[in-house]
């Protein structure tokens, strides 16, 4: 950057942040000359073995096949931020102009993200964010307006039990920015009064581990015999749930719902087990993100609040505070529209 542009682009950022509110991007980037050559984008997912993380990973595929991008997906066997450290570490020396990352802590990747960007690495997040650090990141995709779900998870919960009784939250690790920001919204809604005669009893954790969050929902149910629900705002927790549900014969008694991938709860919905449950399609999100990383990494694509840009075949999508993107819709999905959905 010239020293002119260099003003230029202090005085947008001031302004930016004078006029939005927003917090300047203070990571120091020492290379943001455009990629001239095929661009290189590595996606790192919370960790393998989640069909919601394959789906995503899908719609990065699409993107690259439309854009030509050189796509890989690298994602620890645990949801732990310490272990997506050495990926992010591993992309950089490999020369990767793009790392999409969903993270698993709002801060312990700090350093490493400052070190990629130091790189020439551009730093984008999907699904959830660097919640209090977002000035370390380019931009954000998100699946939905987050300042919304929690309310809506608590409507569903209620709607399933009258609004009457106690539940408890099975989420995923206790670090998770997006379960905490929508845990956050939830207990929010838990004052509105409507919801007074609703009591949450715990937040459990699974670390979005099938086998530990089959554990937690199980000593859920033993811990709390008058337990009317579990909501569950992760994919791999809700599924989880139902299962407890369904092997300890407690459908209709204990109800299941929050956020799950119609493709592993269709037996459950089919079964009786689960009534309602949402979510959005991960792929569109992994197909914006795709788009936006290669934008970014070409120089045709400057986040920026109210600023647009074309998605493919997904259409316009604009940046709001902070560079978020938020996907959407959000949709329930029901015993009567469940079949229409594949994923
Ligand atoms: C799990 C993960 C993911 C979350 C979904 C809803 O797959 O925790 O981060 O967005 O659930």
């Amino acid at each position: 950057m010239n020293s002119n542009k260099m003003v230029l682009a202090a005085t947008a950022a001031a302004i930016a942040s004078t006029v939005f509110g927003c917090k300047p991007k203070t990571a120091s980037v020492v290379n943001e000359a455009p990629v001239t050559g095929t661009v290189r984008v590595c996606f790192i997912p919370k960790n393998t073995g989640n069909p919601y993380f394959d789906a995503v990973n899908n719609g990065f595929v699409q993107a690259s096949s439309a854009l030509h991008f050189k796509y890989t997906e690298q994602a620890p066997a645990a949801a732990d931020a310490t272990d997506q450290i050495p990926i992010i570490q591993q992309q950089v020396q490999d020369g990767v102009n793009v790392i999409a990352i969903s993270p698993n802590s709002p801060d312990a990747l700090d350093p490493a993200i400052r070190a990629a960007e130091q790189h020439g690495v551009r730093v984008i997040t999907i699904d959830a964010d660097l919640t209090g650090n977002e000035n370390l990141r380019s931009a954000c995709v998100l699946p939905t307006d987050f300042s919304k779900l929690g309310a809506s998870q608590i409507e569903l919960m209620g709607s399933l039990i009258g609004y009457k009784g106690g539940f408890a939250i099975l989420s995923a690790t206790t670090d998770a920015p997006n379960q905490n920001a929508w845990i956050a919204g939830m207990k929010e809604a838990l004052k509105l009064p409507k919801y007074a005669g609703m009591h949450l009893l715990e937040v459990a954790y699974g670390n979005d581990d099938p086998q530990k969050s089959l554990l937690e929902a199980q000593s859920l149910m033993t811990k709390y015999p008058q337990l009317k629900g579990i909501l569950s705002p992760t994919t791999v927790g809700i599924a989880a749930a139902a299962q407890a549900v369904e092997t300890a014969g407690a459908a209709g008694k204990v109800q299941v719902t929050g956020l799950g991938t119609p493709n592993q709860m269709r037996r459950f919905v089919e079964d009786g087990t689960v009534q309602k449950f949402a979510l959005w399609d991960p792929a569109q999100m992994g197909y914006t993100a795709g788009y936006l990383a290669e934008g970014l990494a070409k120089g045709t694509i400057h986040p920026a609040p109210g600023v647009t840009f074309t998605a493919g075949t997904e259409g316009k999508r604009v940046f709001g505070a902070n560079n978020v993107i938020s996907n959407g819709p959000l949709v329930v999905f029901t015993k009567s529209n469940i079949g229409q959905y594949h994923f």
